[in-house]
């Protein structure tokens, strides 16, 4: 599984092509030779079941149907149809520690149903836990007198996992899905489902009492051998809240038959102050690098397969973030410098649509510009000022991370006709797919050529790795080898010029830049790839 490539798909942004102003599967569709042009094995869909959308789909009302606004079963099925002939499986998400106050098992249960009502999970008093959105986690129901839990938005209801009945529907969903085609999953938020008993205050917010719970390894182990444990290359990848190394070994360790791999956030979170999101601050070089290297090797120790990614849903683009570039040039250097760092590390690729061609964020500029409920809840709660808080939401917003894809400077960067449900970014002329189809050194293309790179080196995909001089302090520098060749790869996280000298038994197999040779500096945003 090392050497597979994973591209997600949010499809309300991806392409619309009944022009509601909403992307939709015929879209995914519609572009999936475009997909493949990345080399990408899997493709990961974020929610698409019906849905009241509060949280973008993910606040399901029905884990069996479509949502309209995406399209149909046939369209599906039509999807997973053509990307397997492209030779690509298709990864749905799966959101299991909560269900939206829409879906039926929530009304049963609000209608006095007492059966539903064990599926999800009540207190006769709220405990001090916050939810993952702003304010507490629990909401008062009068028709029970007491208060059901939703670590995310009120509208999306904790699932009882100690209830064997909600495991079981959860079970039958995974299959009803497995039936279908689908050759993986990616499971939102799962180290949450197990909540410890009985329930009481936590620390701080909360998050103790439910963040890798006692059975949640119990509960995965379950699943899998419920679901998907016969399937051949089946791909499944759990989104982990606040998690650490020694859980999330545990939860992708092959003998304990859980999880193929993880999601951990903590490198995402070195430019959060004292680990408050909502805030600026510099990011932290040195931190950044300890975390690769505490991850990287765990997972290797262990033989579990880790998860490289940049950008998602929920985060800030990539292109955005760190050390700022001033010029075009600047920027799709550290564009380059930044996938070299990430996927030639040791684990299975995860692109986010639009971070190959250096999707930037957006400029907000009023609180009714975005959608997201994070970024809403937040203005709502936040002392700050109106222009402090747009500041925050133009560094933190999700919305960045969802603006519609840039295929050209069509209208609409041609994601549709009619004006798209969140606005496009004001940049689409300067970088769209289109653009950088004709240009050599475009984002993209770089993209393409690293992927290819790394499928076609072994030593890349499951040589041991290293990192090495990690007091540098501006440069990130680790080697991947096994016995017959060595890579070194070198990269500078800085818009500044850094004396370093390359050991010359090394020869130059790719770089941003090609002065490297007269002048032994390394140059703002430069990285190599060398052999030795
Ligand atoms: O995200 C989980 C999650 O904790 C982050 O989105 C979090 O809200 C954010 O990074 C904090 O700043 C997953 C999904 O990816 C996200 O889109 C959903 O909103 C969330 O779960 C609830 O299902």
């Amino acid at each position: 599984m090392l050497d597979k490539v994973v591209y997600q798909v949010y499809p309300k942004s991806f392409k619309d092509t009944t022009n509601n102003g909403v992307g939709d599967l015929n879209g995914v569709n519609q572009k999936l030779d475009y997909i493949k042009s990345l080399n990408v094995d899997y493709i990961w869909l974020t929610p698409f079941y019906k849905s009241p959308q509060k949280d973008n789909g993910y606040d399901v009302a029905d884990y069996y149907e479509i949502d309209p606004l995406f399209g149909t079963m046939e369209d599906l099925e039509n999807l997973i149809k053509e990307a397997q002939k492209r030779n690509m499986g298709i990864m749905l998400d799966m959101v299991f520690n909560h269900c939206s106050t829409e879906h039926q098992w929530f009304k049963k249960a609000m209608s006095g149903d007492l059966y539903y009502k064990d599926f999800f999970i009540w207190s006769k008093k709220p405990t001090n836990w916050q939810s993952k959105f702003g304010g507490s986690a629990w909401e008062y129901c009068e028709q029970y007198d007491e208060y059901y839990l939703h670590l995310f938005d009120k509208t999306q209801a904790d699932l009882n996992w100690e209830n064997e009945n909600v495991r079981n529907e959860i079970y039958k969903v995974i299959n009803f899905w497995i039936s279908k085609g689908i050759k993986g999953f990616r499971f939102d938020v799962i180290n949450l489902i197990s909540k410890r008993y009985p329930i009481k205050d936590g620390i701080g917010d909360g998050r103790n009492e439910y963040t890798d719970g006692p059975r949640v390894h119990e509960f995965l182990n379950e699943l899998r051998s419920k679901t998907f444990n016969d399937q051949v290359e089946f791909l499944t990848v759990g989104e982990m809240s606040s998690t650490s190394v020694e859980q999330c070994v545990n939860y992708v360790k092959p003998e304990r038959k859980e999880l193929t791999n993880a999601f951990h956030f903590h490198h995402l979170k070195v430019d959060y102050k004292d680990g408050e999101k909502w805030s600026h601050s510099h990011f932290d070089f040195p931190m950044l690098k300890e975390l690769f290297k505490t991850w990287q090797e765990a997972m290797d120790e262990n033989n579990c397969v880790d998860a490289l990614f940049w950008s998602n849903h929920d985060q800030g683009r990539i292109a955005s973030r760190f050390d700022q570039a001033n010029t075009k040039e600047e920027q799709i250097k550290k564009n380059k410098m930044l996938a070299v760092s990430m996927y030639l590390q040791k684990g299975i690729s995860y692109i986010y649509q639009g971070e190959e061609i250096g999707m930037e964020n957006n400029l907000f500029t009023e609180i009714d510009e975005i959608n997201d409920v994070e970024s809403i809840n937040y203005y709502n709660h936040s002392e700050l000022n109106h222009d402090e808080k747009m500041k925050i939401l133009n560094e933190k917003s999700r919305d960045h991370g969802r603006t519609p894809m840039q295929w050209s400077n069509k209208k609409n960067a041609d994601f549709s006709d009619i004006k798209p449900w969140i606005n496009v970014n004001k940049n689409y002329n300067q970088i769209n797919v289109s653009l950088q189809e004709e240009d050599k050194n475009s984002t993209l293309n770089f993209y393409r050529d690293l992927i290819n790179f790394k499928k076609e080196n072994t030593a890349l995909i499951e040589g041991k790795i290293e990192f090495l001089n990690q007091n540098h302090e501006d440069l990130l520098i680790y080697r991947r080898y096994n016995n017959e060749v060595e890579y070194l790869i070198i990269c500078n996280y800085f818009n500044k010029t850094v004396k370093y000298d390359i050991n010359p038994e090394y020869k130059v197999v790719m770089t941003n830049n090609n002065e490297y040779q007269e002048e032994k500096i390394i140059r703002p945003f430069d990285f190599y790839v060398l052999k030795k």
